[in-house]
């Protein structure tokens, strides 16, 4: 296992739609294996591929707390199924948009079906903040980041910021 570099915003790579996974073998398992590592060590509770430079339809997920036991959850290409009318408001964050928390408007609920560790087809019914971490997950493999959902004014200030914290750490 590694701990792999999370892209952060506004680079362009974050924007690539990702390729369905042919095969779930023992690459995408070790891959997988990488990300949850990359995901815990950064105290996120979701990682797309895309977000170490994979441009895979692959997802690891953990919602447990950190007294918690560990839940991983592998979600090899997911889709998303019967999103409700209702919709939640989540104050959202990225690893791939470090220190920036938004509220973005999702659907409630929905329903997911992927291929798992194994490479076994799986379906679950989402909601609450499960609902919200999924569909920001999913935007990850569209090339899509929180920041998108916001007015353009708040998503600018964002790409401001980040590249002014970018350009001061080079020169660090
Ligand atoms: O760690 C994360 N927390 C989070 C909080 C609210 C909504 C979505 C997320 S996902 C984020 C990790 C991340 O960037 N995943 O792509
Ligand atoms: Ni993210």
């Amino acid at each position: 296992m590694a701990i792999r570099e999370i892209l952060t915003a506004p680079d362009q790579r974050l924007r690539q739609v990702s390729t369905p996974v042919e095969v779930v073998d023992d690459a995408v398992r070790s891959l997988m294996d990488d990300m949850l590592e990359t995901m815990y060590d950064a105290k996120g509770i979701g990682l797309a591929a895309i977000q170490v430079n994979v441009p895979k339809r692959i997802i690891v997920m953990d919602l447990a707390g950190e007294e918690e036991e560990p839940s991983p959850l592998y979600l090899v290409n997911p889709e998303i199924l019967d999103p409700s009318d209702d919709t939640n408001l989540y104050q959202e964050g990225c690893l791939s948009v470090p220190e920036f928390y938004e509220e973005v408007e999702r659907p409630a609920r929905c329903r997911v079906r992927y291929l798992d560790y194994e490479g076994v087809e799986r379906a679950i019914d989402a909601e609450g903040l499960f609902a919200t971490c999924i569909q920001h997950e999913m935007d990850h493999l569209n090339g899509v980041l929180f920041i998108d959902h916001l007015s353009r004014l708040k998503r600018d200030r964002i790409i401001r910021k980040l590249k002014k914290e970018q350009r001061q750490a080079a020169f660090a």
